[in-house]
């Protein structure tokens, strides 16, 4: 037999899993070890995280270049869904994310027009490129929500929405001949719009999230939080906290998927913040020789950015900043999980589908 070495068991990293700067960070196996300081004596040699020997430089570390070329290549996919009372604030918070208008105003029904029965579902995307890299989002709007006479089941419409994007995603991997890479229209994020009232959250609200956390990854936020004052904003939001926990629903960052102590302690400061107050506006305006994006008040100027004013900037950190890949793969690995899982278990799987779109046997 030869003097093989069982494997080693790699510790948790020493790095944030989630580093702010992709491109400054590296793995924390990559990270070499002064030369010399260990035992062995080799000359040019490196200790890898786990304490085995590399004799000399291979090269691992060039793996997150690598990664981030193909990246910057193919680009990637975004879809967040915006959810909430008309009037609310939800295109306008969506263009001051972004940075653009990438949400129409007002997508909901002008005065005289015909008011639909049912909640509406429009899907708007457009590219944006940042340092490179190049992103296709897609805003899912739902103008019409909570805004009918008789809001019994207008959940449905949006819940039918996410699962159809879950079937078109499982039609496309059990393909026989399947597409290099699936294109991915599924909710990667739903922000719950809380009207401002400073009371309690209404059924429609708790009703919406409960059926839903399920299935998608909601954040609740409060809309136009300008409209409170501190102790208003403070006391509502834990108010909202409280009946959020009470009625037992799971907003992202869920508790459960944290992944290491690490997490757990980034992701419990989320957790105390949330829901965030915030305040959107595309227009900027000129303050201490600064460019800001504002709301112009006959007392003054409310910054979107500035933390002192709202919680936009919190808000905006946490879904692009640290928290977008992970919305993504919380997504793909929990709840298309559960929806594949689901269909496949029905009526002895899901058949095969040839490349004409016809269903095949599975005989
Ligand atoms: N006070 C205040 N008004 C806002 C805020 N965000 C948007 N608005 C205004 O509210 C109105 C409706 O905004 P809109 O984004 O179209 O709402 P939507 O129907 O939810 O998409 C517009 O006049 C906006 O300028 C906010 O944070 N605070
Ligand atoms: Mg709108």
């Amino acid at each position: 037999m030869s003097d093989q070495v069982p494997p080693e068991v790699r510790p948790k990293p020493a790095v944030p899993a989630k580093p702010p700067n992709v491109a400054s960070s590296l793995p924390p196996s990559a990270i070499p070890v002064p030369i010399g300081t260990h035992n062995g004596g080799h000359a040019g040699s490196h200790r890898s995280a786990g304490g085995s020997i590399l004799l000399g430089y291979i090269g691992i570390d060039t793996i997150i270049e690598q990664m981030r070329k193909k990246t910057m290549k193919t680009g990637f996919d975004f879809n967040i869904m915006v959810v909430g009372n008309s009037g609310l604030g939800k295109s306008t918070l969506v263009n001051t994310l972004f940075k653009s208008q990438v949400s129409r105003r007002s997508a909901g029904w002008a005065r005289d027009d015909k008011i639909p029965k049912t909640v509406e579902i429009k899907a708007v995307s457009h590219v944006l490129e940042e340092g490179g890299v190049k992103m296709k989002l897609t805003v899912v709007d739902t103008p019409g929500f909570g805004d009918l006479i008789n809001n019994d089941n207008c959940w449905d419409p949006i819940s039918k929405y996410i699962n159809e994007q879950y079937e078109k995603f499982l039609k496309e991997e059990v393909n026989i001949t399947r597409k290099k890479r699936i294109p991915d229209t599924r909710v990667h994020c739903c922000i719950y719009f809380i009207s401002p009232t400073g009371h309690s959250l209404r059924s429609l609200d708790i009703e919406f999230m409960k059926r839903l956390s399920h299935s998608v990854n909601i954040i609740p936020i409060i809309a136009k939080s300008d409209t409170m004052t501190i102790e208003e904003r403070l006391e509502f939001k834990q108010r909202v906290r409280k009946e959020l926990e009470m009625a037992g629903i799971e907003f992202y960052p869920q508790k459960e998927f944290d992944e290491d102590m690490e997490d757990k302690s980034d992701n419990d400061k989320i957790r105390e913040a949330i829901p965030f107050a915030v305040v959107g506006s595309d227009k900027e305006y000129q303050v201490n020789g600064k460019r800001v994006l504002g709301r112009k008040t006959a007392w003054g100027i409310v910054e979107v950015e500035n933390p002192n004013h709202c919680e936009f900037a919190l808000l905006r950190d946490f879904l692009i900043r640290s928290h977008l890949q992970d919305l993504k793969e919380v997504t793909h690995n929990i709840h298309y999980e559960t929806y594949r899982a689901k269909r496949l278990n029905e009526n002895g799987g899901l058949h095969p589908i040839s490349s004409n779109g016809t269903q095949e046997s599975n005989l």
